[in-house]
């Protein structure tokens, strides 16, 4: 009897397990993917619905059209304007970044007929997935920039045999003649400026007949040109390559070889490869940097998994859901733009990374270098992906010379080099002066050294930048009867009201930053102690910031700071954040200053400004006011006004930046600020958790990078820090704090250290 009663308790209890584990999972769709970015409709709009892949030189923008597909595509050289610098530059001359061109696959399946309809971006192995029934077929789309072999796969499958029929053709942006050979397109242009350009998109198909058409729809033909028809195709598969002869070489006028060969090498090379290979050696070369870092806020509850990106972003924004698994996403979307758009051995990412449809970008997809492009590259060290970095030093030691012919021009006779704030390639450099641009610059090349200790890189890259950096300063500055050194004819970006003067606080501080960085990289290369010590004076002699009448840090040496003024820019809290001369350790009345500045410059604003922000917020300790910034940055901007001053910051629902329009920075810029909120690394310690919002109470990161060489895994419960393991790369000693415990301790090279919530050695 008991047995039996015992027998029944167990049956029940087991069935409660059961429906319980059920129910749990019921909602959650089994291939739920936390990073992914998926929707139930094609898109319409290129710049808030279509979704990015790239592979550093090519991006292209996915629509997912079941009647027609449209893949935007670009390569990040293709610029008008001029190569070489004129006596006054205009906007024409320094030129914009340009659309390529697209490839169109019309197969004609009516989405109003189409059922189970799913496009999704997976970041995980940055592959683009369409997939759908149409009049009993089952259709798979797969799409990917594979970076080694420099192409663009776009793979057709459908369940049934001779599925596939309609057209493929390619498009030009500049009026170049399509050819076809051999199923081959070739869009072969040259933009009047030395640039040559070339594209080639090679159709393959299994089964069934392809043979030339002019592509039609509705009766009307589509485009002046020739396309390719698929005649009942079981499968086809798309090889895309594009390039320029642009050569990063100002010697031979920013020219090189014409891009026939390679485009040509890289398209074959990949037929040979075939899908299977190319997606294989793709998975591996991404995952290689994406998977360095998994960062894990908590979980969203099932109902909200359950929706497609674009409802998530509506609950977020109007009914302010809790979703941590969409602000890991965005997080860790920022670092697959970042590795997407910016690889070694090509041109750094610009405004929109390389995704662009116009040949009239908003500010021409510049090099912007008053914030914008050094924003860019603020996650790449923290990020763990230091490789992608390397595209903006060669960018800033291609510009040595030209921008040093620009700066005597407009300076005289002096030494070193700046640039203004609008840019192009090959130095052309548009509209006010940036005098403190190139130390801005400069401070990547020692960053990049401060994470990396490479000191090769540091003596024959980094060194000689940031010293004729300061040689431009030693030669510019002036020395007041008081000795006080200050920049003249400054200018706060980008507060109009105001004539150029001196000792403004936004150039005082990034000169301080780079004789600081100069001062440290000889200081590690040991030598050049006579300039050091020269540097070192001239930096106690810098006029330093100071706090004004209202309490904050004054953005002018003379006190005149609007308390209402809430403009976008906030330059001269650079000494907080990406700079180190202003902390809530070391310099906290100045910290205090900062923070008033903040509140009066309030929160709403500008894409790129709210990041910003993010990382000034955690840079003062204050984990839920970034957080705010942060909820407001994932804001959906849920419109098609895409114009400047024509709707809010935040992001449209492919999760692009909205500034409005799409600008990359303020993606890349959040994804920099949730690392100075896990962790922080400039002030000669690794602090952890300096700015944990209450909002993300359990978690854990793996992989986040710090200065000194060290990779930080850790995991926190109810607000505290549980356990946190150090790896070591090159021996250097090591200071670690948390809640005002320290460890401080010297370490072997390729040692793990694993340290308890009171910072106590575990083990090795
Ligand atoms: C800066 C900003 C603008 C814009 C432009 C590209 O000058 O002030 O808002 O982001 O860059």
């Amino acid at each position: 009897m008991k047995n039996i009663f015992t027998l029944k308790l167990f049956w029940l209890f087991t069935v409660m397990c059961v429906t319980t584990i059920n129910s749990a999972y019921a909602q959650t769709s089994p291939d739920y993917n936390p990073l992914s970015l998926w929707y139930e409709q094609p898109a319409e709009i290129w710049m808030t619905e279509a979704l990015p892949i790239g592979n550093g030189p090519m991006g292209a923008m996915l629509f997912g059209g079941t009647d027609i597909e449209r893949i935007q595509f670009n390569e990040i050289s293709l610029w008008s304007g001029d190569r070489m610098a004129r006596e006054d530059v205009t906007e024409e001359n320094m030129g914009a970044h340009q659309a390529f061109g697209d490839v169109f696959i019309r197969l004609g399946h009516d989405f109003s007929k189409v059922t189970n309809y799913k496009r999704e971006l997976d970041i995980s192995k940055a592959v683009h997935r369409v997939e759908y029934d149409y009049e009993g077929i089952h259709y798979v789309q797969r799409a990917f920039a594979n970076h080694p072999s420099n192409v663009i796969v776009v793979e057709l499958t459908a369940d049934k045999p001779k599925a596939f029929n309609g057209d493929v053709w390619l498009t030009d942006m500049h009026g170049a003649d399509i050819t076809i050979n051999k199923n081959r397109f070739y869009s072969v242009g040259d933009m009047k400026n030395g640039y040559e350009y070339e594209a080639q998109l090679q159709v393959l198909t299994t089964g069934g007949e392809i043979k030339s058409s002019k592509p039609e729809f509705a009766g009307r033909t589509l485009m002046p040109t020739l396309g390719l028809r698929l005649i009942k195709c079981d499968a086809v598969t798309l090889i895309l390559s594009a390039g320029t002869n642009f050569k990063q070489d100002f010697k031979s006028e920013w020219l090189g070889e014409h891009p026939h060969a390679k485009v040509t090498k890289n398209v074959d090379e990949a037929i040979t490869k075939g899908v299977n290979t190319l997606f294989t050696e793709h998975l591996a070369d991404y995952q290689n940097l994406f998977g360095r870092v998994d960062l894990n806020l908590g979980k969203t509850a099932d109902n909200l998994r359950a929706k497609s990106t674009l409802h998530r972003l509506r609950d977020y924004t109007t009914a302010k859901s809790t979703d941590p698994e969409l602000e890991a996403l965005f997080y860790q979307f920022g670092r697959y733009l970042l590795i997407s758009c910016s690889r070694p051995n090509s041109l750094p990412a610009n405004l929109q990374g390389v995704w662009n449809n116009s040949n009239r970008p908003a500010w021409a997809g510049d090099y912007h270098s008053n914030i914008n492009l050094e924003m860019n590259y603020w996650p790449a060290e923290t990020s763990n992906l230091a490789e992608c970095h390397v595209p903006f030093i060669d960018y800033v030691t291609s510009l040595r010379e030209v921008s040093a012919l620009n700066t005597q021009k407009e300076y005289g006779d002096v030494r070193g080099w700046t640039i203004q704030t609008m840019n192009n390639p090959t130095g052309i450099s548009f509209w006010k002066w940036n005098l403190p641009g190139s130390a801005w610059y400069a401070q990547h090349l020692w960053e990049h050294y401060a994470f990396g200790q490479d000191k090769a890189y540091l003596r024959e890259t980094a060194y000689p930048v940031l010293k004729e950096v300061c040689q431009f300063w030693e030669d510019h500055l002036i020395r007041r009867p008081d000795g006080t050194l200050v920049t003249p004819d400054g200018w706060s970006p980008e507060q109009y009201k105001y004539e150029p003067e001196e000792g403004v606080t936004y150039d005082q501080e990034i000169i301080y930053d780079l004789f600081t960085n100069t001062i440290e990289a000889a200081n590690e290369l040991g030598h050049d102690e006579a300039y050091k010590k020269k540097l070192m004076k001239m930096r106690d002699d810098l006029l330093k910031p100071a706090i004004g009448r209202w309490g904050q840090l004054k953005e002018w040496e003379i006190d005149k700071d609007d308390p209402e003024d809430h403009h976008r820019h906030v330059s001269h809290l650079f000494a907080l954040y990406p700079g180190r001369q202003i902390s809530v350790a070391q310099t906290p009345e100045l910290a205090e200053a900062a923070r008033v500045s903040l509140n009066a410059r309030g929160d709403e604003s500008t894409g790129w400004s709210r990041a910003w922000k993010i990382n000034f917020w955690a840079r003062l300790a204050d984990g839920d006011r970034a957080y705010k910034l942060l909820r407001s940055l994932i804001n959906l901007v849920d419109e098609t006004k895409t114009i400047y001053g024509k709707s809010g910051g935040g992001v449209y629902s492919n999760l692009l930046d909205s500034h409005p329009p799409f600008q990359i920075d303020g993606n890349l810029g959040a994804t920099a600020g949730y690392g100075e909120m896990l962790m922080q690394s400039h002030a000669d310690q690794i602090q952890l958790l300096p700015a944990l919002p209450s909002a993300w109470p359990d978690g854990s990161v793996k992989g986040i990078r710090a200065r000194g060489g060290f990779e930080i895994d850790m995991t926190w419960k109810n607000n505290k820090l549980t356990q946190v393991v150090i790896h070591s790369e090159f021996g250097l000693p090591c200071k670690v704090t948390y809640n005002g415990k320290t460890w401080e301790s010297n370490t072997k090279a390729g040692t793990s250290y694993t340290l308890n919530t009171k910072l106590k050695l575990q083990s090795k």
